[in-house]
């Protein structure tokens, strides 16, 4: 009988240590227990902690959806709306329609600041936390913020939706709070031989930027 409620207070210990989170669903005589087997969890066999992690870490793992969302503005009459979706730690989707624009391709990309003081020239250069040179988006070399270009049709309409790694939501990288910005031309992804090609992929003058911002999932 002692060894069976050794063994729950050991469950309940080492539980509430590992998560903190579960402990509050715990039935209150369960913590009665805990107070009353303090002692024994220093005689532990390791596998018991083992057992235990894997159960809270179970318990623990919930989906997370993280949404933002930017409104592109500039001095001229393009405009549009992106929208990103990332899910737990996974890639974020970003979801683009950018109107009044040239029919063609225009460069996209997720620049250093959200900071429009000085309309979309204060967004800074290209997000860039591994300290890179300009690519394309399905580079390994390539600044974070190297979206690539978006296009335009006929009636000046871009809509794309974009998959990447680089642009997370969440964590030391996180994209929240940064800005969009979408180009006058296309960006070349570091390949066309221009002495701007390595940083900014010429292209050119910045038509609509908007700062990225939470919004509810
Ligand atoms: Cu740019
Ligand atoms: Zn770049």
């Amino acid at each position: 009988m002692q060894a069976v409620l050794a063994a729950m207070a050991a469950h309940v210990i080492s539980l509430s240590s590992a998560s903190p989170v579960v402990s509050p669903s715990l039935p209150t005589h369960a913590h009665h227990l805990k107070s009353s087997f303090t002692g024994v969890s220093v005689r532990l066999p390791r596998h018991s902690f083992n057992l235990s992690s894997t159960l809270a870490k179970s318990l623990t793992v919930v989906a997370e959806t993280k949404k933002a969302v930017a409104v592109l503005k500039g001095n001229t009459e393009v405009e549009g709306v992106v929208t990103l979706t990332q899910e737990d730690t996974g890639p974020t989707t970003v979801q683009v329609r950018i109107t009044g624009l040239t029919p063609g391709p225009h460069g996209f990309h997720l620049h250093e600041f959200g900071d429009t003081t000085n309309g979309c020239i204060s967004t800074g250069a290209h997000f860039n936390p591994n300290n890179m040179t300009h690519g394309a988006p399905e580079d390994e070399v390539r600044h974070a913020g190297d979206l690539g270009n978006i296009v335009a049709n006929a009636n000046g309409v871009a809509e794309a939706t974009i998959v990447d790694k680089q642009i997370p939501l969440t964590g030391p990288n996180s994209v929240v709070g940064r800005a969009f910005v979408v180009h006058e031309l296309v960006d070349d992804l570091g390949k066309g031989g221009h002495e701007l090609s390595l940083t900014t992929g010429n292209a050119g003058g910045r038509l609509a930027c908007g700062v990225v911002g939470l919004t509810p999932v």
